[in-house]
């Protein structure tokens, strides 16, 4: 152990004031003071929360012995949520991962040996370094969730392998890839709505219990009048105040949202102008689906034709006066006669599949509420969620492109209670690929990587797709993968499929874990590093949930406490490399010096050094001015929000620049350019003890904080299930009931809960929160094996080039 971690409780450093003055070993990044004084007196140190995926704003306070974490308030996206309050129980976690460990039984048996770092770093290394010599580096493959997000490229980079397969296949693949394709933006950040300034915000499938980041933003819209509406099959929390609630049957999404379009449509609710400039909506589309150029009537040129109605001839876009928006007509090519259509009308004659009460059929959503939320939508202009964690139904993509469609219709893309964009913070990344090299952001050249990255491979527009990776694993195609870092993510609680999951670990020859806690991947781990928690280290990164571009910073406030020898995920890996590859990790300047954890820091400031002078330099900032405003703040505003920027004055990045209604890119993979529904992936329930079993998080939910003693008494580990459906069953509260997937066959006993706040038809259950099963889980934690994870009775058909996979499901109920 380092004497960074051997300090004692009583003696821990807890504000920057003290640190700077008193202890050389924790000093911040940089030198300067950083707490803030709060009105009585008690000094907070600003950092960042990592209790869930939003990264909010929180002071770290304390008062004497007592420690607490609070919201930052000043901060963009301040931690207002019940997490952060509870977060330090996992500091001292009684099951937290203490010291190295080495699997000593089968896999999945969960039998451990603990070793110590040298002996473990060793043996991980020699291992890897026989793999990397037999298979080449890309049959080395990381997987995380956010922690280790930014640092992991550079050093999958130094190793050689392309195979950084991350969470997003079970997460935002689908509306990331409907962005890129809608909007030409990408993650979930780089888009969201105006809350603030939103007249009526409609949330499909969006839990904003969850991400408190915007509940904050929520209740500023509110206290102006906001609307809410939120279309789910069970009532989150939200639900609970004034917000209307509309069940739906799960993935009939695009059937819903194409309904609403079609009585916007119908009755000429949408914003002509809008669309007639800043969409492809008046695009004339051939018959072969492709759109009509200058290029197919043999002229010069390429651009996108429609019809002026002013000239009353043919005219590429930009030339035209008045872009006809729903037209249909002849036109004569070299290559003889073709019918045209606008996109718009195409997008019409899409949406007249769903008339209200077609869509009542599918959705359960009674036709006449249809017709009202899109009317009150598109009178009072306005806004529908763009989606966060979309892997539901394996239908996803469609359904998200509906919802973009919906917000560009009413022209409320990028206005003021809109639709917006974020202004990116640019925040370098820590490796910039090019052709012949890699160069990292300290400056090292690294070779170039000739290995294309598996998920990619088989779904060209995913973000990542883990699925992917567990049959490369298990199929050793396109190339063999037998080494897997799993850093900071849960696989059993994330991924849908648990028998592919375990079939491909079983196949692995080095399975390394790094985390805080015993998750049910850690018993299939042939070896266990314990990393630091959040409140351990220093942190660097983009805000996530703010119009504003901006920039966080996280001072480390705590050691590990006593008996806790945890060590930097950063470092860990790199010591790894080092043995493994001494020629590998010369090139990045890291040799035996650093095998002294103390020495480390030095090493990892310049990472996080490097980023903020890269940054000062792009936006002409004083270097100094901006790290003592994060050591101070915990934030940094880099330019506020200028609304009506893209597409007005900057085009897109989409094919045509425009906001695209009818989607170019889908052409090129020959996926349908216009949203369509088609039905869940999984076995629709049929009979009457058959349900959708679906899911979702809440204020508790994360696979870390539903493992604090509190979340005993918050989490329910139940089944939810409607009345009318417990009574046809003749089920009570609290029954014991059999789930049987109706995909899978997989069986397991359940609790039900009978509450209305789930539609009929439906079960409801957190994710993450039941069904534990890891061996290491002792003593009064036992209760985190009750219930049910719902992945268990997932399919794992993931939707094709998008990669995004289903975790609803099918099951049929039997009472005990
Ligand atoms: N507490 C907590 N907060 C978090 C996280 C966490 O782990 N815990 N993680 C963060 C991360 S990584 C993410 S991505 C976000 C996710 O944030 P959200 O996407 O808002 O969170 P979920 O609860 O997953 O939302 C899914 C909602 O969709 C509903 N749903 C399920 N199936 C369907 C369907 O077919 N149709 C419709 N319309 N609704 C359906 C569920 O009932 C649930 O209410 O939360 C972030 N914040
Ligand atoms: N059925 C179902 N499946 C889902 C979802 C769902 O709602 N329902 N949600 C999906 C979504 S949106 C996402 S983003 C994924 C999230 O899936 P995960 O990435 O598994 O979820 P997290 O809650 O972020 O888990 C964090 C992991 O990191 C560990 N950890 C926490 N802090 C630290 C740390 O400081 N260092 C290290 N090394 N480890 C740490 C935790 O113990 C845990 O193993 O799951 C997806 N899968
Ligand atoms: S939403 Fe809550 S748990 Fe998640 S980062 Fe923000 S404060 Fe932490
Ligand atoms: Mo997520």
């Amino acid at each position: 152990m380092t004497n960074l971690s051997r300090r004692e409780f009583g003696k821990l450093v807890v504000t920057t004031a003290l640190v700077s003055s008193s202890v050389a070993a924790l000093k911040p990044l940089f030198e300067a003071k950083s707490a803030q004084v709060t009105q009585t007196g008690v000094e907070a140190v600003p950092i960042t929360c990592a209790a869930c995926g939003a990264a909010c704003g929180l002071f770290f306070v304390r008062n004497g012995q007592r420690m607490y974490l609070l919201p930052n308030p000043k901060h963009p996206q301040p931690g207002m949520c019940f997490r952060p309050a509870s977060a330090l129980q996992l500091w001292n976690h009684p099951l937290r991962l203490k010291k190295p460990l080495k699997r000593v039984g089968e896999r999945g048996e969960g039998k451990f040996q603990e070793v110590d770092w040298e002996t473990a770093l060793n043996e991980i290394a020699q291992r890897l370094r026989e793999i990397v010599q037999r298979y080449g580096p890309e049959s080395v493959a990381f997987t995380r969730h956010d922690h280790m997000s930014w640092i992991l490229p550079f050093i999958a980079s130094v190793i050689g392998t392309p195979n950084i397969i991350s969470h997003e296949g079970t997460c935002h693949a689908a509306s990331t890839a409907v962005r890129k394709f809608v909007l030409g933006a990408s993650g979930p950040s780089s888009v969201d709505p105006d809350y603030e300034n939103a007249n009526y915000i409609l949330l499909i499938g969006r839990n904003l219990d969850a991400a408190m980041g915007h509940i904050r933003r929520l209740t500023v819209a509110r206290e102006k009048g906001v609307k809410v509406v939120v279309v789910d099959p069970r009532a989150p929390n939200l639900a609970y105040s004034s917000v209307e609630w509309i069940p739906i049957n799960p993935g009939t999404d695009a059937a819903f949202v194409l309904s609403l379009i079609y009585v916007i449509i119908s009755e000429g609710l949408y914003d002509a102008a809008f669309l007639k400039k800043y969409t492809n909506a008046p695009f004339l589309i051939k018959p072969d689906g492709q759109p009509l150029t200058q290029k197919d009537l043999g002229q010069e040129g390429t651009a996108y034709l429609v019809y002026d109605n002013a000239a009353k001839s043919l005219a590429p876009h930009d030339k035209a006066q008045d872009p006809a928006l729903d037209y249909e007509g002849e036109v004569q090519t070299p290559a003889g006669v073709i019918k045209v259509k606008t996109a718009f009308r195409l997008l019409a004659e899409r949406a007249a599949k769903y008339t209200p009460e077609n869509a009542e059929k599918i959705t359960g959503i009674p036709a006449d509420t249809i017709r009202r939320i899109a009317r009150e939508f598109a009178t009072s202009r306005g806004v529908a969620e763009d989606g966060w964690y979309t892997a539901k139904n394996g239908n996803d993509f469609d359904a998200y492109r509906a919802i973009l469609i919906l917000n560009a219709l009413v022209g409320n893309i990028d206005k003021r209670g809109g639709l917006c964009f974020q202004e990116s913070s640019k925040f370098p990344s820590a490796v910039t690929v090019f052709q012949d090299r890699i160069e990292t952001i300290i400056g090292h050249v690294l070779p170039p990587i000739k290995a294309q990255r598996l998920d990619r491979l088989k779904y060209p527009e995913t973000p990542a797709t883990f699925d992917a990776l567990l049959d490369a694993i298990i199929e050793e195609k396109p190339y063999p993968v037998k080494a897997l870092f799993i850093v900071a993510t849960s696989p059993f609680h994330r991924d849908v499929n648990t028998e592919k999951l375990k079939k491909a670990l079983q196949k692995l020859e080095l399975i390394v874990a790094i985390d805080i806690l015993p998750q049910d991947h850690i018993d299939w781990s042939d070896y266990v590093l314990p990393d630091l928690m959040f409140l351990e280290r220093e942190e660097i990164g983009s805000i996530k949930w703010s119009l504003h571009a901006g920039i966080r910073y996280s001072h480390k406030v705590l050691d590990p406490p006593p008996g806790v020898d945890a060590r930097s995920a950063f470092w860990a890996l790199m010591e790894i490399i080092r043995r493994a590859f001494p020629e590998k990790a010369k090139i990045v300047e890291y040799d035996e010096k650093y095998a002294d954890y103390n020495a480390f820091e030095h090493y990892e400031k310049k990472f996080f050094e490097a980023a903020l002078r890269k940054l000062a330099e792009t936006w002409k900032l004083d270097f100094e001015e901006i790290k003592e405003a994060l050591e101070r703040d915990g934030f940094y505003i880099l330019k506020k929000k200028t609304y009506e920027t893209r597409p007005y004055k900057t085009p897109l990045g989409t094919p045509s620049g425009k906001v695209e209604i009818y989607t170019l890119r889908a052409l090129k993979y020959g996926i349908d350019p216009l949203p369509d529904w088609i039905p869940p992936v999984y076995k629709i329930p049929q009979a009457s003890d058959e349900f959708y079993l679906v899911n979702g998080k809440d204020n508790f939910v994360s696979a870390h904080m539903v493992m604090v003693k509190n979340a005993k008494w918050i989490a329910d580990r139940t089944v939810w299930m409607n009345p009318a459906d417990a009574e046809r069953l003749g089920i009570k509260d609290g029954d014991v009931v059999e789930l049987e997937g109706l995909d899978n066959g997989f069986k397991a006993m359940a609790v039900v809960k009978v509450t209305n706040r789930v539609k009929p038809g439906v079960l409801f259950t957190y994710a993450f929160v039941g069904g534990r099963t890891s061996k290491l889980i002792s003593g009064e934690y036992q209760f985190l094996k009750e219930g049910i994870n719902p992945q268990w009775f997932t399919t794992g058909k993931v939707e094709p080039v998008v990669g995004s996979a289903p975790t609803n499901s099918s099951v049929r109920v039997r009472r005990l």
